[in-house]
């Protein structure tokens, strides 16, 4: 497929916003569907809609088979080794905190550390920061480089033999950073730790192999990656998700119940308590097989050189600050920026005047704020779906915000 008929397949895009045709600029903060997705909840809801794993009667079956055959789907997708490895959450969120829960509150103790960046968005700090006040544990940061990057020989120094878990975003959210997760991971085992990858932003963008990466947990959103709301994975070693404890029961995840004691279904199940999100769950295999169909190789190529192509242009404008690495491969398909004395709302506002979505704040990412001395930024996000033409339009924009405040804001 080229570029127009990908396009093509996601309806919200062909829509004009405030009389522009919709620039959508904010896939990282949630992604648009395609067409196969849609239909896929479409044909559930309409033809086979039943609960999973209970009945024997024919939709039943359908849908359990449905859901199961997504499991496998991810599980190809990540290439993990079993889809016992694989457990259907909310999202990203809530599968850290699951590891947070489960494995840091059970099996932690006090003087433990637990070290992560500061370039964490707040659903891989929070949870760790309640760890480790529940748990006497001791929360560390790897410190950043100048550059908004993460130098290994930090992570070594870092590091120490109380280190019990390192968690670390692949992709950072706002500096776009791509994080080298094998070398860490290298690092982390070699201490005896174990490392949880918040994956919320590279398993969109960028090929994701567990078993490459060598990680041991791996959290993914399907709504950043062409999937519906509501749904996302926790990868876990099976070594490790067999110890951890389940924290949500009731039904689905257990095999037998008595008056006073109960027992557990084999993993994955153990951690799906309640009627899972079978919709979302397929609707998440109808995304990996769009994904898959256009190649994730094809689609982190095109982002590449449609974050070139903006920095090229934005860099050329006077009073911008761009944040993040300089090296392209160092990067995902995001720029997050500022305009000198525009406040990033009133240019998120300017440019949604002319049908451009970009996000403006601080991106759930406070300290990362503190540290880049920004109380907000800007920030266009890049996906397969985006053009040439959508970079030119968001730039020509900001010259034009530019301008304006200059004229009438500041003589
Ligand atoms: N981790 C990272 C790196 C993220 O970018 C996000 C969401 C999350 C975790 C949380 O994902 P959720 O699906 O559980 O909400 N990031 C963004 C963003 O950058 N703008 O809006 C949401």
């Amino acid at each position: 497929m080229n570029i127009k008929e990908i396009k093509e397949q996601f309806p919200i895009l062909n829509q004009h916003v405030n009389g522009h045709p919709l620039v959508y600029l904010d896939s990282s903060a949630t992604s648009q569907k395609p067409k196969a997705v849609i239909d896929a909840l479409d044909s559930y809801y309409k033809n086979y809609n039943s609960n999973v794993h209970r009945g024997v009667h024919t939709l039943g079956t359908k849908a359990t088979d449905a859901y199961e055959g997504a499991r496998e789907k991810v599980k190809n997708f990540i290439n993990a080794k079993e889809t016992a490895e694989i457990i259907f959450t909310k999202g990203t969120t809530a599968s850290l905190n699951l590891v947070a829960q489960c494995y840091v509150r059970e099996f932690l103790k006090e003087g433990d550390e637990i070290l992560i960046t500061p370039m964490e968005h707040h659903s891989n700090l929070i949870p760790w920061q309640q760890a480790a006040k529940k748990t006497g544990a001791i929360l560390k940061y790897i410190p950043l480089s100048i550059d908004g990057t993460i130098n290994l020989n930090d992570v070594a120094e870092s590091i120490t033999a109380n280190t019990k878990i390192v968690s670390i975003t692949h992709v950072s959210n706002v500096l776009g950073t791509i994080n080298p997760i094998k070398e860490i991971a290298k690092l982390v085992h070699e201490h005896g730790a174990v490392i949880c990858v918040d994956a919320a932003q590279s398993a969109p963008h960028l090929k994701v192999d567990v078993q490459d990466l060598d990680c041991d947990f791996l959290a993914i959103s399907a709504h950043k990656m062409a999937g519906p709301t509501g749904i996302g994975v926790l990868y876990g070693k099976r070594k490790l998700l067999e110890k951890m404890i389940p924290y949500e029961y009731g039904g689905e995840m257990i095999d037998f119940v008595d008056l006073y004691d109960s027992t557990w279904k084999e993993l994955p199940w153990k951690f799906e308590g309640g009627t899972p999100i079978i919709a979302g769950a397929i609707g998440l295999g109808a995304a990996i097989e769009f994904l898959e169909q256009i190649g994730l190789d094809h689609i982190r190529l095109h982002e590449e050189k449609l974050v070139n192509f903006a920095l090229e242009q934005l860099l050329a404008v006077d009073g911008i600050s761009i944040y993040g690495p300089d090296q392209p491969e160092q990067r995902s398909g995001l720029i997050t920026f500022n305009v000198n004395n525009i406040h990033s709302h009133d240019l998120a506002t300017i440019l949604d005047s002319k049908g451009i979505a970009i996000r403006a704040g601080h991106h759930c990412c406070q300290p990362l704020m503190k540290w880049l001395n920004v109380s907000a930024t800007a920030r266009a996000s890049f996906y397969l779906y985006n053009t040439e033409e959508d970079v030119d339009l968001l730039v020509n924009a900001i010259k034009k915000a530019k301008q304006y405040f200059e004229d009438t804001i500041f003589i």
